[in-house]
C-alpha cells in the first residue's frame, strides 16, 4: 500500500475544534499505572486473595475498581443508525449568501468552519455489516461561532413515511422480527414488506432504496440530502425554503448486489476501512454543498407539496447553487468519544436557518433530544468534548448526571438581580435566534393534507430516470427482497404498486417470483387511515411526474474523471518483472489510488530486479474488496500464478462484476487459464469493453476511472 499526501491542502490550518477537544486528550506513553483516583497500581496481574490459592478479597480495590468499570463500558445503541463512522474537517464556503441567509457561517467568501460528520446505516446492529441494503445517514455538525448547526441527513433525498407518527412502525418493521430476532440488518423479511405493501407513500423511496444507491462503493462516492424542506431567512427576515444537497468530488457510485454480500463475509467494516485508509492517505473526502431555493411565495409553483419529504425538486425545475465545500481530513483519535458519543439533533439551528412545517421534520424535533437522554445516560451530553460548541455556552441549566461544568454565583434563574441579570437575552442584532414569524391558522386537525396524497408519479420518474442496467439492477434487488418474503398476499400487494410504477417492472417481478398480480384486490392499499376519515381522501390521486425524467437521479451521469480513492489489486508471484511492477505502481500512486500487492504468500517475494513486500494474500482477501486487478508483465509469475485457483478465480470475478482488468505482456497467460478465455472465440481483449493488454497501462488507468463496464458480452456465461 502507498501512501499519498499530495492532496493536502490545509497545512496551516488551525482547527478550532481540535483545538478544543485536545484540551481533553490524554497520552499515557511514560506514565505510571493509575487507579482512577491517581494511586500508582503495584499489581495489575493478579487479583488479591486468601493464600495463593484462596478466595479473592473484597478489599482489593483496585480489582473492584477495573471490573466495575469494564462492567459498564457499553452504553445503549442507536435505535437506528447505530453503525457508523465519523471524521472531522471543514467546511468552506465559498461565496456569501448574505442575499438568502443570515448564517454567519455562510457569510464570508474561503472562511472555514469545523465540523464532524458521522456516515451510518440505518438498521443494523453496531456490529453489522457496513453493506447492508439501506440509506445511509449523513450527519454533519458544523460548529459555528454562533454555535453547532446540525445538518443531519440521509444519502437518499426521500422518505417512507410523510409523518413521524408513522416512525415506530416502520422501524419495528424493518427491525429484527420480534419473536426470533432475525434478520440482521436486513428488509428482506415479511414484516417490513407487508408495512410497504400497506404504505403507498413508500413508494419512492423504495425505488431508491432497491437502487445501487443503497449499496455504496464508499462514503466519499455517495451524496447526501437534508430530505426536508427547510428555510433560509435573511437579515431582512425575508425567507426561502431550502433543499440541501452534498455532491461527491469523487461521483456516485455503488457496488453489485453479489459484491456487497460477499464483501459483507470478507470485511464487514469495509467502508468504515475506506474512509478511514482515505483520510490517512491524505485522499481527503470532498463534498460541495448544493442548496435549490425556492422563493416563499413561489412555494405553490409544483404539482407536489413542499413539505412533503417523500418528494424531490427536480433539479430541472430548481438547479442546485453549489455554495461551499466538505473536507473530511482527520480521523477520530477515540471511536467512542468521538463516533459513538456524538449526538445530532436537526433542531440544533443558527440564526438564518429555520424549519419548515415538514410533518416528519417537526416530529424529528422531539425525538432527537429525547433519545439521547437514556442513550448517554442524562441531559448533560453538550458537555462531552465532542458535542460542545466551540461557541461559549452560559444558561440557568443546572445541575443533574454528569454535571461537567462548576457554574459559579447564586442566580440560576432568569429574570435575576443577584447575577446582575447574567446571562442576559441577546438582542436579534446581537446574534440572538428568533424563529421566522409565520402566519398560521386553521382548525386543529389529524389530518393529512391532499397536497400529500400523491404517491407514485415521482417513484415512477425515478425509475424512468434510471439506465438499463441501474433498472435491471432495481429488479434483481426487488426479486432479492420479494424472494425472501413468505406469504404471497404480500407480494401480490407490492405488485400492485409496482404496477403503477412501471407495467413491464411488475410483471417480470409476477413471474420470477411466481405470483399472479391480483386483478381487484379486495382490501385497500392504503391502510394509513384513519378510523373517522374518508378514505377517498388518502387515495392516491393520478398525477404527472414534474419531469418525465431527471438525469441527476441516474447514477450512470456522475463524475468518472478520477481513480482517487479506489483500491487496485496487483497480483504477483515470485520472478515478475520489476519494470513492469514499477511502471504500474507508481501511476496508480501518481493518480492518488491505492494499491495492493496480492500473491500466494505474505512476506516478499523476489523479482528479476530485487525484492518486493506482499500486502495481502489470496486467504485473506477477495476481488470483491478491488476496484480492479492489473496482472505485470512475466512468463514465470504468470505460469506461477495459474497454478492457484484463487488467482484464476478473481480475474473470473472482476470479469463478472464488470471491473477493468489490465495485463502486461506475458501476464495474459492467467486471462488464458481463466473461464473467460473459453469463450475467447467472442471475448478477446479487442472487442470486449473494459479488458486492457497494451503497453500503454494509461488506458487501464482510463479504464479505471469508468468505474464499471456493464455491458460485458457474457457475464451471464461466468458463474463466479
Ligand atoms: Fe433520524 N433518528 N429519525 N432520520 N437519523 C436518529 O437519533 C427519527 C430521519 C438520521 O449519526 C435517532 O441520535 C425520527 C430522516 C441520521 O448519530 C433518532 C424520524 C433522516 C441519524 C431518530 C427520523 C434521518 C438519525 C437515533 C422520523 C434523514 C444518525 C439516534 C420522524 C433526513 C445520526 C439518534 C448519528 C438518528 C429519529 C427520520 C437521519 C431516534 C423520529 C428523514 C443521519 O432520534
Amino acid at each position: 500500500m502507498t501512501t499519498n499526501k499530495k492532496n493536502n491542502s490545509d497545512e496551516g490550518y488551525e482547527n478550532q475544534k481540535i483545538q478544543d477537544l485536545s484540551k481533553d486528550k490524554k497520552k499515557d506513553e511514560g506514565q505510571f499505572l493509575t487507579t482512577n483516583n491517581g494511586v500508582r497500581v503495584n499489581d495489575d496481574q493478579n487479583s488479591l486473595k486468601a493464600g495463593q490459592r484462596g478466595p479473592t478479597l473484597m478489599e482489593d480495590f483496585h480489582f473492584r475498581e477495573k471490573m466495575m468499570h469494564f462492567d459498564h463500558e457499553r452504553i445503549p445503541e442507536r435505535v437506528v443508525h447505530a453503525r457508523g463512522a465519523g471524521a472531522h474537517g471543514y467546511f468552506e464556503t465559498y461565496e456569501s449568501m448574505s442575499d438568502y441567509t443570515a448564517a454567519n457561517f455562510l457569510q464570508t467568501p474561503q472562511e472555514r468552519t469545523p465540523v464532524f460528520v458521522r456516515f451510518s446505516t440505518v438498521v443494523g446492529s453496531k456490529g453489522s455489516s457496513d453493506l447492508a441494503r439501506d440509506a445511509r445517514g449523513f450527519a454533519v455538525k458544523f460548529y459555528t461561532k454562533e454555535g453547532n448547526y446540525d445538518l443531519v441527513g440521509n444519502n437518499i433525498p426521500v422518505f417512507f413515511i410523510q409523518d413521524a407518527m408513522k416512525f415506530p412502525d416502520l422501524v419495528h418493521a424493518i427491525k429484527p422480527e420480534p419473536d426470533h430476532g432475525m434478520p440482521q440488518a436486513s428488509a428482506a423479511h415479511d414484516t417490513f414488506w407487508d408495512f410497504i405493501s400497506l404504505m403507498p407513500e413508500s413508494m419512492h423511496m423504495i425505488m431508491w432504496v432497491m437502487s445501487d444507491r443503497a449499496i455504496p462503493r464508499s462514503f466519499s462516492m455517495m451524496e447526501g440530502f437534508g430530505v426536508h424542506t427547510f428555510k433560509f431567512v435573511n437579515q431582512e427576515g425575508k425567507s426561502h425554503f431550502v433543499k440541501f444537497h452534498w455532491k461527491p468530488k469523487l461521483g456516485v457510485h455503488g457496488v453489485t448486489w453479489d459484491e456487497a454480500q460477499k464483501i459483507s463475509g470478507n470485511d464487514p467494516d469495509f467502508l468504515r476501512r475506506d474512509l478511514w485508509e482515505a483520510i490517512e492517505m491524505g485522499n481527503f473526502p470532498t463534498y460541495e454543498l448544493g442548496v435549490q431555493m425556492v422563493a416563499e411565495e413561489d412555494e405553490h409553483n409544483f404539482n407536489f407539496d413542499l413539505l412533503d419529504p417523500t418528494k424531490i425538486i427536480p433539479e430541472e425545475l430548481v438547479p442546485v447553487k453549489l455554495i461551499g465545500k466538505l473536507v473530511l481530513n482527520k480521523n477520530p483519535s477515540n471511536f467512542f468519544s468521538e463516533t459513538e458519543q456524538v449526538a445530532f439533533h436537526p433542531g440544533h439551528l443558527v440564526p438564518g436557518i429555520d424549519f419548515s412545517n415538514d410533518p416528519l421534520l417537526q416530529g424529528r424535533l422531539f425525538s432527537y433530544l429525547d433519545t439521547q437522554l437514556i442513550r448517554l445516560g442524562g441531559p448533560n451530553f453538550h458537555e462531552i468534548p465532542i458535542n460542545r460548541p466551540i461557541a461559549p455556552v452560559h444558561n440557568n441549566h443546572s445541575d443533574g448526571y454528569m454535571r461537567q461544568s462548576i457554574n459559579e454565583g447564586k442566580s440560576s434563574y432568569q429574570p435575576n438581580q443577584t447575577g446582575r441579570g447574567c446571562p442576559f437575552q441577546a438582542a436579534v442584532h446581537d446574534g440572538g435566534f428568533s424563529h421566522q414569524p409565520e402566519r398560521l391558522e386553521g382548525e386543529k386537525t389529524k389530518v393529512r393534507s391532499s397536497s400529500f396524497f400523491d404517491h407514485y408519479s415521482q417513484a415512477k420518474m425515478f425509475y424512468d430516470s434510471q439506465s438499463k442496467v441501474e433498472k435491471k439492477h432495481i429488479k434483481e434487488a426487488l426479486a432479492f427482497e420479494l424472494g425472501k418474503v413468505e406469504k404471497t398476499s404480500i407480494k401480490s400487494r407490492l405488485l400492485v404498486h409496482l404496477q403503477k410504477i412501471n407495467e413491464s417492472l411488475a410483471e417480470d417481478l409476477s413471474k420470477t417470483l411466481g405470483v399472479e398480480i391480483p386483478k381487484n384486490l379486495e382490501e385497500p392499499l392504503n391502510q394509513s387511515i384513519p378510523e373517522n376519515a374518508d378514505p377517498e381522501n388518502y387515495t392516491s390521486a393520478p398525477v404527472e411526474p414534474p419531469v418525465r425524467k431527471s438525469e441527476a437521479l441516474s447514477m450512470e451521469n456522475t463524475i468518472k474523471d478520477s481513480i482517487r480513492g479506489r483500491n487496485i489489486a496487483i497480483l504477483v508471484e515470485e520472478g515478475v518483472s520489476f519494470s513492469s511492477l514499477e511502471k504500474i505502481r507508481s501511476l496508480i500512486e501518481e493518480n492518488g489510488a491505492k494499491e495492493t500487492l496480492i500473491s500466494s504468500k505474505l512476506g516478499s517475494i523476489i523479482t528479476e530486479n530485487g525484492q518486493v513486500s506482499i500486502d495481502k494474500s489470496f486467504a485473506t482477501c477477495a476481488s470483491v474488496l478491488f476496484d480492479a486487478v492489473f496482472v505485470p508483465d512475466s512468463e514465470k509469475s504468470a505460469l506461477k500464478l495459474k497454478e492457484h485457483a484463487e488467482a484464476i478465480f478473481f480475474i473470473e470475478e472482476m470479469y463478472k462484476h464488470c471491473k477493468a482488468i489490465g495485463f502486461a505482456g506475458e501476464g495474459k497467460i492467467l486471462w488464458n487459464a481463466t473461464r473467460c478465455a473459453e469463450l475467447q472465440e467472442e471475448v478477446t481483449f479487442e472487442n470486449e469493453e473494459g479488458i486492457f493488454h497494451d503497453s500503454n497501462v494509461n488506458k487501464f488507468i482510463e479504464g479505471v476511472k469508468n468505474h464499471r463496464f456493464w455491458n460485458r458480452k457474457h457475464i451471464n456465461k461466468i458463474p463466479a
